[in-house]
């Protein structure tokens, strides 16, 4: 059973694309949970957090009711849930209060024109069969745009609709284009960029809860930041500081530390928040530093 007042429930998707990398930042974020074999509920054993395991597609509507105080979906289906329910506000709306967008399931929305048919632009789409999985955001689309076409929806393999005579173009998920490609679609225009997000609920909760929360959010900023952070170090003249800063985007102001026996170079420590390339080490070297270290930032409290 449990506690409502005071455990937080997280809807995420129970076997599918985001089920890993949702499982794996909470894990980052410090929580331990027990599982047991086809429980749909995962319960927190060091955090007031439990998880429930649901189709993406349930996941809006568990934390519009206020079933689940947070949900991690989809943008995609944020949006087809939130067209559905009649909101045509285009940002965030009470019903899904969007935390935070995360850095995992990156994908397009986007129409597909079979190669050879008549369709090769969405500004010959008048009078024409769409086939989609997303006919909300479609029919907005077509609304917005003040075209007259059909929407023939499709749970899935949307990919085979226009060969199988249902429609002459689609209008689906592609994130590598594999898909379309092999099915001699060629990719159109873009209707929504989406990736994993993070609602919680319109109701407010009660402090216990809500600071729990804020502090799950903080470690999952903290967890974000640091998969492309580094901390470096090296070795470098006074005189090339800036030029040092200049080359490290992101970096936050430098700690410079004096070295033993040595006037003109100092020791400059930097945490960089974006990629590190080897250019960017060359460029360094070639601005006069030397005894160049990247290592890798485990966490992080901002
Ligand atoms: O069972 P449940 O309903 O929970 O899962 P599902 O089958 O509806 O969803 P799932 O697991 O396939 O996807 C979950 C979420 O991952 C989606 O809602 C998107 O937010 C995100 N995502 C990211 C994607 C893709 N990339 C993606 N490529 N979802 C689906 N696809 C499909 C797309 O529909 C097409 O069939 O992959 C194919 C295209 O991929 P490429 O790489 O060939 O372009
Ligand atoms: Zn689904």
């Amino acid at each position: 059973m449990i506690d409502k007042e005071t455990r937080i429930k997280i809807a995420i998707q129970k076997s599918g694309r985001l089920t890993d990398h949702s499982l794996d930042l909470l894990q980052r974020c410090g929580l331990k949970y027990t599982r047991a074999r086809d429980q749909l509920i995962c319960f927190g054993e060091n955090m007031p957090l439990d998880i429930l395991l649901v189709r993406d597609d349930d996941i809006p509507a568990l934390v519009r009711d206020d079933v689940c105080d947070l949900g991690f979906v989809g943008l995609n289906i944020v949006e087809e849930t939130r067209l559905g329910s009649g909101e045509d506000n285009d940002s965030e709306t009470e019903h899904f209060s969007v935390l935070r967008r995360m850095d995992y399931g990156h994908c397009r929305l986007s129409f597909g024109y079979p190669e050879d048919g008549p369709v090769q632009s969405a500004s010959q789409l008048n009078g024409r069969r769409i086939a989609t999985s997303y006919p909300n955001i479609v029919n907005d689309y077509l609304k917005r745009e003040s075209v007259d076409a059909e929407v023939v929806e499709f749970s899935g393999a949307v990919e085979i609709a226009p060969s199988l005579g249902r429609a002459d173009v689609i209008c689906d998920l592609v994130s590598t284009g594999t898909t379309m490609a092999a099915h001699k679609i060629r990719e159109g225009e873009t209707l929504l960029e989406s990736e994993a997000v993070i609602l919680q609920t319109p109701v407010a909760l009660p402090a216990g809860k809500q600071q729990w929360i804020d502090r799950l959010m903080q470690r999952i900023d903290g967890v974000m930041q640091v998969r492309e952070s580094k901390y470096i170090m090296m070795h470098a003249p006074k005189s090339a500081l800036a030029r040092i800063s200049e080359l490290l985007p992101g970096s936050e102001a430098p700690t410079v530390l004096p070295l033993e026996g040595l006037d003109d170079i100092v020791a400059v420590h930097v945490v960089c928040r974006e990629t590190v390339f080897w250019e960017t080490l060359e460029n360094l070297k070639g601005a006069g530093a030397s005894s160049v270290l990247v290592v890798p930032v485990e966490k992080m409290l901002a």
